[in-house]
């Protein structure tokens, strides 16, 4: 049963049906399916299926909006779940996470962002498509103790390494860590343009954070 709700999940984004996407998603949570594994082993498989076809054109932009709608629908149920699991413990630091100029991604960064808050960090989403300018402005006024870039186009990459040279530029290197990520990116590209560290993942994002400020 639970394994045929994840199926159906992920159906349900790769026939872009959001009305769906969020009733499964409940299902999911009263069959006791925890809701990340939903999220990663339901929701993403479907988005990932409809990008590979968009890739081999296959698959028509309308299509890809559709399931991306679809993904964001049922984590509309999911990730205030995965909230509400946060523990009370005081905070173990603060992360600003954004997608950078020029890409509208939000999906993945949102979850690493809840994970993150799960894990007793306090998380500014700063949201996407942020010039590298208002990045570092945000960086010098709150002072995050980790700086979270993502970025899903290999064309808006670059911009992962513009913030990085501007926080530099601004003597704000010692002050934030910076960490990216994103489906293109990798840490080969992370330690190329100097980033502090690279997760291909929500989880691993999680462990890296821990890891650099225990550092
Ligand atoms: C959904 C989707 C969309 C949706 C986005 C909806 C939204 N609000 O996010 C919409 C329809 C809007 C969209 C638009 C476009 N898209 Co799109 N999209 C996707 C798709 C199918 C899934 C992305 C996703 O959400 N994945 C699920 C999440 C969970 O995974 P994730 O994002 O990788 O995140 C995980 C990790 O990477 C990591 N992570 C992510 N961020 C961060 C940050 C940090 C700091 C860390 C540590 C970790 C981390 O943790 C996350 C959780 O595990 C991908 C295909 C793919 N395989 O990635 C294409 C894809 C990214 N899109 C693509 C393209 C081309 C476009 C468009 C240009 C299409 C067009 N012609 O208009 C536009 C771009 C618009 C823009 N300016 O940004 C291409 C990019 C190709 C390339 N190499 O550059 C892809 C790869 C599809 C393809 N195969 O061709 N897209």
């Amino acid at each position: 049963m639970p394994s045929s709700i994840l199926k159906d999940l992920k159906a349900a984004v790769i026939e872009g049906d959001s009305e769906k996407s969020m009733d499964l998603a409940k299902l999911a949570i009263n069959s006791d399916i925890p809701p990340l594994d939903a999220i990663t082993i339901g929701l993403a498989k479907g988005v990932k299926e409809v990008g590979d076809g968009f890739s081999r054109g296959e698959v028509f932009l309308v299509e890809l909006i559709m399931a991306g709608d679809a993904m964001k629908a049922g984590m509309t149920v999911l990730l205030p779940l995965i909230k509400a699991s946060k523990t009370d413990i005081v905070s173990q630091g603060m992360v600003m996470i954004g997608t950078v100029q020029g890409d509208i991604h939000s999906i993945g960064k949102d979850i690493v962002g809840t994970l993150l808050e799960t894990e007793g960090f306090e998380v500014i989403n700063i949201g996407e498509d942020i010039p590298s300018d208002t990045i570092v402005e945000k960086v010098k006024s709150l002072k995050p103790d980790v700086l979270g870039l993502s970025s899903l186009l290999t064309s808006t990459m670059p911009m992962q390494q513009d913030v990085i040279e501007k926080i530099k530029a601004a003597d704000l290197g010692g002050v934030v860590k910076v960490i990216i990520g994103g489906a293109p990116t990798t840490q080969e590209w992370a330690d190329e343009i100097g980033a502090d560290g690279w997760a291909g993942d929500a989880v691993s994002a999680v462990s890296l954070v821990k890891q650099l400020l225990e550092s």
